[in-house]
């Protein structure tokens, strides 16, 4: 399988309140250059630079003043003084002005923000378009006829909505490539999201439609984030009701009850009838990932990629979480032969 990466995620590296105080974030770029180690090591296939997309591509699923307060919001933190990370205090909650959008910077950060997981660091923007830019790439290549490819993108995508940043994401890659696939002619894309937590960024983005439809296994939103999204009643609105489906499950869950859910979402996947079919694909699912609370072990990754290869659908692999640092590469790659393993 085809592996694009960019060097330019290295230019990202923020931080994250954690214990109190502000340190280096879980999100690190150690995590992409693992995952790129281990693809060159098993010889996965060939590893290509991402080709340069032009913005209008991002502007297709979020809106065109959160893009270019993305574009901006360094230059904007850094004029008034300040060189550490940006980072919201403020956010617009329930009754607030949320039709406002603040004139200062630090007004933006709460507006465009659902945490103060996505540090704006000086490298930032210029991380958040390659990893789009990965994930085009990436879509070109199945839409140009590739069973399979894998988009290694960092920062990650999954929690970026139309108009927020959140969870370490800015851009939402998958949401962004499904987006390419259709204005390049496909009637239907599915997006399978694998990652430990709910893509709420995706189901937002895609909620109202019936031309991508959106699943996601996660951990259970009462007690995992992102806590406000994420439940079985979100099926989708509009045109978009019944194109959406949840599959919350507990801590502690294993493959046992991990692989009946992803039976029963693949089984939908494929009902789906889609052209394309996008895996968001997180490995914080893993045993030892140190964020989060399911059980997968490193074999159950091959399955994975085993069961995901059964469905059928040219697949485009988009990578998100996964923070066992030593154990990431193996895993994310594990999926990608598990599903070799079946497709050529
Ligand atoms: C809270 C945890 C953010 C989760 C990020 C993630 N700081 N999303 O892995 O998939
Ligand atoms: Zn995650």
């Amino acid at each position: 399988m085809l592996t694009i990466f960019s060097s330019n995620h290295r230019l990202h590296h923020g931080s994250e309140l954690k214990d109190g105080s502000l340190k280096p974030s879980f999100e690190n770029p150690q995590r992409a250059d693992t995952v790129l180690a281990r693809v060159r090591s098993e010889r996965l296939g060939h590893i290509i630079a991402q080709e340069h997309y032009d913005r209008s591509n991002y502007v297709a699923v979020h809106s065109e003043r959160y893009v270019s307060f993305l574009e901006n919001a360094w230059q904007e933190w850094a004029a008034t003084g300040r060189t550490h990370d940006a980072l919201p205090l403020v956010w617009p909650v329930r009754d607030l002005a949320i039709d406002h959008e603040p004139g200062f910077i630090d007004g933006k950060l709460g507006f465009y923000a659902m945490d103060a997981g996505a540090p704006i660091t000086p490298g930032t923007w210029e991380a958040v378009r390659s990893s789009a830019d990965v994930a085009l790439t990436g879509a070109e290549h199945v839409i140009d006829g590739a069973k399979g490819a894998f988009a290694l993108c960092r920062p990650p995508g999954h929690h970026a909505a139309r108009e927020y940043m959140g969870g370490y994401c800015y851009l939402n890659n998958a949401a962004i490539a499904a987006e390419r696939c259709l204005s390049r002619g496909a009637e239907r894309v599915a997006i399978l999201d694998v990652d430990f937590h709910h893509g709420n960024g995706t189901q937002n983005i895609f909620y109202e439609r019936s031309d991508v439809f959106f699943t996601s296994l996660h951990g259970d939103p009462s007690v995992s984030y992102p806590y406000f999204a994420g439940f079985t009643n979100e099926t989708g609105v509009g045109a978009g009701a019944g194109y959406n489906a949840n599959y919350p499950l507990p801590p502690g869950t294993q493959w046992d009850t991990y692989s009946i859910a992803l039976a029963n979402a693949l089984r939908r996947v494929q009902a789906y009838k889609p052209d394309f079919l996008i895996i968001s694909l997180g490995v914080d699912t893993f045993e030892h990932d140190p964020i989060s609370h399911f059980r997968l072990t490193s074999d159950n990754f091959i399955q994975m990629g085993e069961a995901i290869a059964k469905a059928e659908i040219a697949t485009l692999f988009v990578m998100e979480g996964g923070y066992m640092v030593d154990e990431i590469g193996i895993n994310a790659v594990n999926v990608l032969q598990g599903y070799d393993s079946l497709v050529r």
